[in-house]
């Protein structure tokens, strides 16, 4: 393509006495040229020319003899906003340049632009897929009927091709109050990679509101997305009650969206499913359909679909279907292949203008060839497309040869209905990292993708974002690249926000397609924990404590704010829970024992506050929201170890699974103490399958018990396995098998020693995996004896056994000559000893003795001393430690005694 050289354009304007506005100011720095990443989704080809343009005052824009509203509306605002005061329509050409001169449409809806083009030197859309334009900016010389100087062609392969150039000059453009800015003469030649792309309202729970799906339908046009489905499963008039008309203010609020889709070059697509009720042999039923269909069309609506995914195929729901069509997969496919080719025949083909018809099979989630799936690919009328998740409900990867497989399987042309971001089946949480796993050329396969969003409308617009650009140009899709788009554009440009967004979005990044959570923050932690700087990590987690407040006061769009709600309160607490947990660590490793252990009690408090925010679905459902699960509860709960590991207490046990985790349902609640808690799977238990606890040492192990299942949840236990323990996780040893049980004991032969106990599955399953309770009883290393007597819900052995969640309590303040004993199987070697009280408690008067041998004499070590005492030990050893108390009185109480060193 030919790049004319500005300074020769400009005189030779100069010299036919053109409007020197056209000519690209003498002095200043010359405009950044465009580039690919100035627009969304990513453009095929973005070429400079070394020419510019001037936003003149005035702006002529050439549209036509029938210009495309919405392409129009977009031009014309985009100039606006860049500075244009007086925009100006004509249809034809003018004369001569009196400034900028805009020619909108494609060569076939106007002519001008055609020549516009020619004189600029680039090639039309003509042979560009549907959807494509060109969009060139530059001066020229008069040429065909043009005014020449500068000139911006807005040309499609179609209307709605030139409302996407429309929409990529809006992004080219800068804003400004004022005209004259100049701007870097560029070409863009631009394609989508598939047909359709968009997204299906298609998930359960509650429904987006009417202002959030107007707010869509406006995002998707920016995103050059062009399908929308209207599908809410609890949308009454959708399933339950599909026969009936809509009353008349429902329909009045659909016909809005239609509109607004309309304005945004989206198809409305409105997606009706009889599945649970429909007698696929009746003419009744097909009547039915078509009729509400009918009230569809008369406001608009020209695309239909017809899911049935989520049903029983192999229960009819008439006595007619078996008598007709039989049973069993063939027979259903059958069933729904008549009924679609008549809903086909009589009412999508008999509708002018009407798009082909979609529907969704009762098999959408595989390309396992089956009678059902023959019997529809045999059956179908051949114009029908039809839906498919991927090879799973949701699909981790999704590849062109899986998409071939569909293709060929199903016997039809094939629209994902990819289930991203969608939350609905773990409503705890937002998903908001990128579309991720799709292989490059999928969308070629594709009739289209379109993606199924969370209940959050305006939370899902970082995913969809990713949809659009890989969707548009899968070739150039970098998740990383588009994310970071997502996250700059819906924070407006403000580098504040967007930065708040992004530590946001880390800590709800995980899903399936997108495995590990908070990526960012889980390397900061890493990093520390591997020798890092305590403020790096500090930097990282106060800006996620702040994060909420800033993306609060700051991000332009306010319907995310206001769903994302209980994540933001989540995230800024499980900030300050985290960053708790960090200066804890620095001031046990600074020597601050007394500070640490205040820092320590704060913790359970913290992360209890972090897990209590809760999100209400339909039906006022409640549910208590995850932020950072497997990252942010794992570095406080590492923290608080590696703090109660420097102040000697013995390590408590830690569990671990190979399975996934449903909801917040985690693994480390199998050893929590609390059996009203439980680690869930999110997933049937394979053969292999584990759970274990890690006791942080060998030791000699006692009894074992595991406690699976719960109420609701009676048969969600390992139905058939082995216990087993062993030394270095590497080799085990069997303890005992069981099966038919969810309450599992065995004891160990006495003298049995292992770090790891494990239970794993012997046989596949079809239910998940509770887990209330796994506990395993030591060979007790430490008897505790003496008094006062434990207060009830109290025990004397909890004043040692490492677990600073609970402690001694006494019954009573202590008498003349009480004394409580603590005594260690085995004399360790100490340098000293630290003994932790609650903060909060009254200080009862104790002198501290150790003996360094298990039978030799007290010695006196020194006096407790408030929460947190640390006395060297005489002696080097200690064999047994005595709290002599004052007689009288505050009542004792101690959370741990712990022996640190030698
Ligand atoms: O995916 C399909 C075709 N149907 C349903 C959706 O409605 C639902 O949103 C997703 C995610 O839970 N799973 C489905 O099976």
């Amino acid at each position: 393509m030919p790049v004319p050289r500005p300074a020769v354009v400009g005189a030779v304007l100069l010299a036919l006495g053109l409007s020197p506005l056209a000519v690209p100011p003498a002095a200043g720095a010359p405009p950044k040229p465009a580039a690919a990443g100035d627009i969304s989704p990513t453009p095929r080809s973005v070429e400079a020319r070394g020419d510019s343009v001037t936003v003149t005052s005035t702006v002529t824009l050439v549209t036509g003899s029938e210009p495309d509203g919405p392409a129009l509306a977009v031009a014309e605002k985009a100039l606006r906003d860049a500075g244009a005061e007086d925009v100006r329509r004509t249809g034809t050409a003018p004369a001569e340049s009196r400034g900028l001169t805009v020619y909108l449409g494609g060569p076939d809806a106007n002519p001008a632009s055609a020549a516009a083009l020619g004189a600029l030197g680039v090639e039309g859309p003509a042979g560009l897929p549907a959807d494509g334009y060109v969009l060139a900016a530059g001066t020229a010389e008069p040429a065909g009927g043009t005014p020449g100087g500068d000139g911006i062609v807005l040309a499609g392969t179609d209307a709605t091709g030139t409302y996407y150039a429309a929409q990529s000059l809006r992004q080219l453009l800068p804003h400004r109050d004022s005209p004259g800015t100049r701007v870097a003469g560029t070409a863009v030649r631009d394609w989508p990679g598939t047909g359709w792309r968009g997204a299906i309202e298609g998930f359960y729970g509650v429904p987006w509101s009417h202002e959030s799906r107007l707010d869509q339908l406006s995002f998707y046009g920016e995103h050059k997305m062009n399908i929308y489905v209207y599908s809410p499963k609890d949308d009454p008039y959708l399933r339950e009650r599909w026969r009936e008309p809509y009353p008349p203010d429902e329909l009045a609020r659909i016909a809005e969206l239609v509109e607004r889709a309309r304005a945004n070059h989206v198809e409305f697509t409105y997606a009706l499913s009889p599945g649970l009720s429909v007698c696929y042999s009746s003419d009744a039923d097909v009547q039915a359909l078509n009729d509400k269909f009918q009230t569809l069309w008369d406001i608009g609506v020209r695309t239909f679909a017809v899911p049935l995914d989520d049903i029983s195929y192999t229960d009819w729901n008439c006595a007619a279907d078996e008598e007709r069509f039989g049973t069993g997969g063939g027979a259903a496919g059958a069933a729904q292949a008549h009924l679609l080719n008549r809903v086909n025949r009589e009412f999508v083909r008999t509708h002018d203008g009407a798009e082909p018809l979609q529907m969704v099979p009762t098999e959408y989630y595989n390309t396992t060839p089956s009678p059902y799936k023959k019997a529809l690919a045999e059956q179908l009328d051949e114009d029908v497309l039809v839906e498919w998740t991927g090879i799973g409900v949701v699909a981790p990867v999704m590849t062109v040869a899986q998409a071939r497989d569909a293709r060929e399987v199903f016997g039809h042309p094939i629209l994902t209905w990819d289930n991203y971001p969608v939350n609905d089946y773990a409503q705890d949480r937002l998903l908001l990292g990128p579309f991720n796993g799709r292989e490059k050329g999928l969308p070629g396969e594709l009739a289209g993708i379109t993606a199924n969003p969370m209940n959050q409308a305006a939370a899902s617009k970082i995913a969809l974002y990713t949809v659009a650009d890989f969707a548009w140009n899968d070739a150039a899709y970098d998740p990383q690249a588009s994310w970071a788009g997502a996250l700059a554009e819906l924070a407006g440009g403000d580098r504040r926000a967007t930065a708040a967004l992004r530590a946001f979005a880390d800590a709800s990044y995980g899903s399936a397609l997108n495995p590990g959570q908070a990526p960012a923050l889980s390397a900061a932690i890493d990093a520390y924990w591997d020798g890092g700087d305590e403020d790096a990590l500090d930097d990282a987690l106060a800006a996620l404590e702040a994060a909420p407040g800033v993306l609060r006061d700051r991000l332009p769009d306010r319907a995310f704010v206001e769903e994302s709600g209980p994540w933001l309160d989540s995230t800024r607490d499980w900030g300050t829970a985290t960053r708790t947990a960090l200066k804890m660590v620095e001031a046990a490793r600074d020597g601050d024992g007394d500070r640490a252990w205040q820092l320590r009690q704060r913790l359970p408090e913290l992360v209890e506050q972090a897990r209590s925010h809760i999100y209400t679905g339909l039906g006022g459902r409640e549910v208590k929201v995850v932020v950072g699960d497997g990252v942010l509860d794992a570095f406080v709960a590492d923290a608080a170890a590696a703090h109660d590991r420097s102040l000697g207490l013995p390590p408590r046990p830690k569990g671990a699974t190979d399975l996934g985790t449903y909801q917040g349902n985690t693994v480390d609640r199998m050893t929590d103490g609390d059996d009203s808690t439980f680690f869930w799977s999110d997933g049937a238990p394979r053969t292999g399958s584990w759970v274990s606890v890690d006791l942080g040492g060998e030791r000699e192990i006692g009894a074992v018990t595991l406690a699976m299942a719960k109420s609701g949840s009676q048969n969600d236990y390992l139905q058939q396995g082995v216990l087993e323990y062993s030394a270095d996780g590497g080799t085990w040893t069997e303890l005992a098998a069981f099966s038919g049980t969810p309450d599992v004991e065995a004891a160990a032969p006495e003298g049995t020693k292992a770090r790891y106990v494990r239970a794993r599955s012997t046989a596949a399953q079809s239910n998940w995996l509770v887990v209330r309770e796994f506990t395993v009883a030591g060979g007790a290393s430490t008897t505790v004896s003496g008094g006062p007597p434990a207060a009830e819900g109290s025990t004397l052995a909890a004043a040692a056994d490492g677990n600073t969640a609970s402690g001694y309590r006494a019954a009573r303040a202590p008498q003349a000559g009480e004394a409580l004993d603590i005594g260690f199987a085995e004399p360790r070697a100490a340098e000293s000893l630290i003994v932790l009280r609650p903060q909060a408690a009254p200080n009862a008067q104790a002198t501290v003795r150790v003996r360094n041998e298990p039978d030799g004499p007290w010695r006196t070590a020194g006096r407790l001393a408030g929460a947190y005492t640390e006395l060297r030990v005489p002696g080097g050893a200690v064999a047994g430690v005595r709290l002599q108390w004052s007689g009288g009185g505050a009542v004792p109480e101690i959370t741990d005694v712990g022996v640190v060193g030698g």
